[in-house]
This record gives C-alpha cells, sequence and structure tokens, in this order.
C-alpha cells in the first residue's frame, strides 16, 4: 500500500483538516505527522495544548492509520526516514514564505519518484472562527502569561522585539521569514522604556508613569498572544514596586526586568557621560525579595538588570551584584554594555554560566551588535532582547518623508516608498 503523508501544524482539527484526509485516503494509508512545540511555535503560534494532546486528537480522527512526530517545518527527516508516496498539503503553501516548504518538498520527493498533491485550502467562516478562538485564548492572562517560562524551556534562545504600540505589536506578531530553507519568527515582546518614552516625545528618565506605560501594554495585548516582557527601569521604591508587580502579573505580563539604579535614571546608552547611581547590592536585593514574595503566581519572573559594566565599576562587580540578586530571588539577570565588542558580555556569561548553570540569562546587543543570536546561546544566553531598532527604523523614515513633502509641495515625490492605500486599509484584522 502507499503511503500518503500530511502534517499538522496547529492544535485544533477543522473541517480543512478533515478534508486533507479524505483526499488522502483515496491514494494509500494515511500517516499523519504532528509538528514538535519548537517547530510549531517557529513556524505558527504557541499550542494550547500539550504535544501529547494533539498527537492523541490526530489519532483519533478516523481514516488516519499512523501518528508520528516532525521535529523541523521543513520535512528533510521525514521524507529521509519514510519515503512518503505522497505529500498532501493544502494549496495555500504555494504562497507566502511557505513556498520554500512546498519547493524544498518537492525536490527531495522528485529524487525517488514521490508525488505532492495540493488540495484547495479551505478557509471559510468556521474556519476563521475557530482559528480566532485559539488566538484569543492565547491573549488570555493565564495563557500568555507563563509562555516566556514555557519558551525557555523550548526554545535555544528567546528572540524579543521592541514594540511600542498596537502596530508594532502587530510586527511583532506576524513577522515570519523564510530565510537559506529555515522560517523564523520572534517569540516575545519588549516593552522598552526608551522607545515607549520616546513615541510620547518624552526623555526616558521614569517620566512616562506606570500609568501610561500600562496603558501601552493593553494596547499591544489587544491585538498581540505573544508574551511580553516589561522594562521596568530602576522598578522606583519598593513600596511602589510590589504594586507594580502585582498589576503586571494580573495583566498577563510574564516578566519585568529592573535595573541596578537609583535616583534619576538615565538611559544606560549614555553610559558615564551622564550622572548615574548604582543602587547598594543591600537595598536593591531588597527590592527583589518584595517583588517575589508578592507575586502570586509561578509564572511571573523578576529579572536583575546589572549596571555595573555601563557605569565601568568593573567585572568583578557585575559577577558579585550577580550571585546577590540570584541569591535574593531574582528569576534572571540581565547584563549590559554599550561596547560595541561583545568581550566584556562573553566574559560575564562564560564566567556567570561556570559557576550557575541555571539561571535565565538575558543581554540586549544594541551596541555589541555584530554577535549572532546561535552565538550568544552557545556562551549561555537565554534571552535576547533587540529593544530599539523599530523605532530606530520607524524614525528616519517618517522624517524623510515629511522633508520631502516640504520639498516638493506634494507628496507624489514619497509615494513609491509608502505603504499602498489598499494595504494600510486591509492590515488590520476585523473581528
Ligand atoms: C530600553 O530599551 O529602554 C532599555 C535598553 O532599557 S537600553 O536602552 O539599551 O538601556
Ligand atoms: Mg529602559
Amino acid at each position: 500500500m502507499k503511503m500518503v503523508y500530511a502534517c499538522f501544524t496547529t492544535d485544533v482539527i477543522h473541517e480543512g483538516h478533515i478534508n486533507i484526509i479524505h483526499e488522502a485516503q483515496k491514494y494509500g494509508e494515511v500517516v499523519i505527522g504532528v509538528l514538535s512545540d519548537e517547530a510549531m511555535i517557529k513556524y505558527n503560534r504557541f499550542p494550547t495544548i500539550t504535544f501529547e494532546e494533539r498527537q492523541s486528537l490526530v489519532q483519533s480522527i478516523p481514516g488516519v492509520s499512523r501518528v508520528i512526530t516532525q521535529k523541523d517545518i521543513m520535512y528533510n527527516e521525514i521524507i529521509r526516514t519514510y519515503h512518503p508516496d505522497y505529500i498532501i498539503h493544502g494549496d495555500n503553501w504555494k504562497t507566502g514564505p511557505i513556498r520554500a516548504i512546498r519547493d524544498n518538498v518537492e525536490k527531495l520527493l522528485s529524487s525517488y519518484g514521490g508525488q505532492i498533491i495540493d488540495v484547495p485550502y479551505t478557509y471559510n467562516e468556521n474556519v476563521k472562527h475557530i482559528d480566532d478562538k485559539i488566538r484569543e485564548k492565547l491573549a488570555m492572562p493565564e495563557f500568555r502569561r507563563k509562555q516566556l517560562k514555557q519558551l525557555l524551556n523550548i526554545r535555544p534562545i528567546v528572540k524579543a522585539l521592541e514594540v511600542h504600540n498596537g502596530l508594532t505589536g502587530l510586527i511583532a506578531e506576524k513577522t515570519v521569514v523564510e530565510h537559506e530553507g529555515e522560517l523564523d519568527q520572534f517569540d516575545a515582546m519588549w516593552i522598552s522604556s526608551l522607545c515607549d518614552s520616546t513615541a510620547k516625545g518624552k526623555p526616558d528618565i521614569e517620566l512616562v508613569d506606570m500609568t501610561s506605560r500600562f496603558r501601552t501594554i493593553d494596547d499591544v495585548m489587544e491585538v498581540t498572544t505573544k508574551p511580553i516582557i516589561f522594562d521596568g527601569d530602576t522598578g522606583g521604591q519598593i513600596e511602589h514596586f510590589v504594586y507594580t508587580v502585582r498589576s503586571l502579573e494580573r495583566m498577563g505580563v510574564s516578566a519585568i526586568i529592573i535595573e541596578d539604579k537609583t535616583g534619576l535614571k538615565q538611559n544606560s546608552l549614555f553610559g558615564t557621560k551622564v550622572p548615574q547611581t548604582q543602587d547598594t547590592i543591600e537595598h536593591f536585593s531588597e527590592k527583589i525579595k518584595a517583588g517575589k514574595k508578592i507575586q502570586l503566581t509561578d509564572d511571573f519572573m523578576i529579572i536583575a538588570r546589572i549596571e555595573s559594566l555601563i557605569l565601568e565599576q568593573g567585572m568583578e562587580d557585575a559577577l558579585n551584584r550577580a550571585r546577590a540578586f540570584v541569591e535574593a530571588g531574582a528569576d534572571g539577570i540581565m547584563i549590559h554594555s554599550r561596547k560595541k565588542n561583545p568581550a566584556e558580555i562573553i566574559e560575564f556569561c562564560d564566567t556567570f554560566r561556570k559557576e550557575n548553570k541555571e539561571t535565565p540569562l538575558v543581554v540586549v546587543p544594541s551596541s555589541f551588535n555584530t554577535i549572532t543570536e546561535e552565538e550568544l546561546a552557545a556562551h549561555g544566553v537565554n534571552i535576547v532582547i533587540y529593544a530599539n531598532q523599530l523605532t530606530r527604523s520607524a524614525f528616519p523614515a517618517m522624517e524623510q518623508t515629511a522633508k520631502d513633502i516640504l520639498k516638493y509641495h506634494r507628496a507624489k515625490e514619497v509615494d513609491d516608498r509608502l505603504m499602498p492605500i489598499s494595504k494600510i486599509l486591509t492590515l488590520i484584522d476585523r473581528l
């Protein structure tokens, strides 16, 4: 009997999947691959049920003969191991980034005479409704909040992108890229104090108050499902910090990062050019302890950010602080640097990892931007935050447009670099 293979990349079964199985049965024995958690997160979205639950769900569908695991969205391993006679898929994989998957399958099958079966993709109100419901579920606080800890167990390195409103949230949520046969997307979002303040035309000195920062979080949450890491600056007074932790946790934020500075906080990338005071180890540890005491779930993380390298206090000071803050209960350590060369970050990470294998490490490679995610992961980094690149790319583009309209006294000259009106009208999904 011929083998017909399909990969299911989601956690709900709807009429589209049933249709694929019906079609597949016409050609032979139907074998379904269930995509692993890691591959599903990279390719699609966070699963709302476990891998084992997804397997049993698929196994229970009449017509399915066997269920196997697919570990990567590219079918190489499956094709190499099982040599399916047919691979069946909705014809939606003929366009967009996922076309790379089809091209690759076609190439691999052709080496032994296997064939692709494209079935018309099922897309109707009912299927859309099922998909929307899953997304809404993922956006609920109890689902979203725990995603960051889950990702830390699944992904070799968690990638967060800066967002500061609904639109940038949508970019972090939806951007999927195919490059050299790999599909990838961001895992999480960073609500940067620098970019949240800049978007409001304000300096990054803890001037934008918590109520306003929470409003930004809410705007982002309205249109996204991915986990949020909040830039909590210094965390403020201990008596205020506990309220911040309680509110963020209730909202469904996954982590707050607070930096060990005190008094008037200025952006780290100023370094020692402006007066900045580092908090004492004792006081900052008290702040961490107070936050950990108030939090209600195991999902939420309080991450301590160490400013010793920024403030030129030396590696030993940075490492001592890391040890003390972990001791105080910090769920992660962020080490920051404004050097172009990543050497001091690497030295910190390597030394820290020698003595501590568990505590997640976070870095923000704005200055030391030559180092790759793979290299960071090799030095024990668990979360990489792209903290300001969206804001820094949008600003010059908008400024140039404003200048050109002034220069030409009309907008025609800028039009070919703008998003078409037809596209902006349909950019945002309607309920
Ligand atoms: C931010 O994005 O606001 C940060 C990171 O705190 S940095 O600007 O690099 O200090
Ligand atoms: Mg900040």
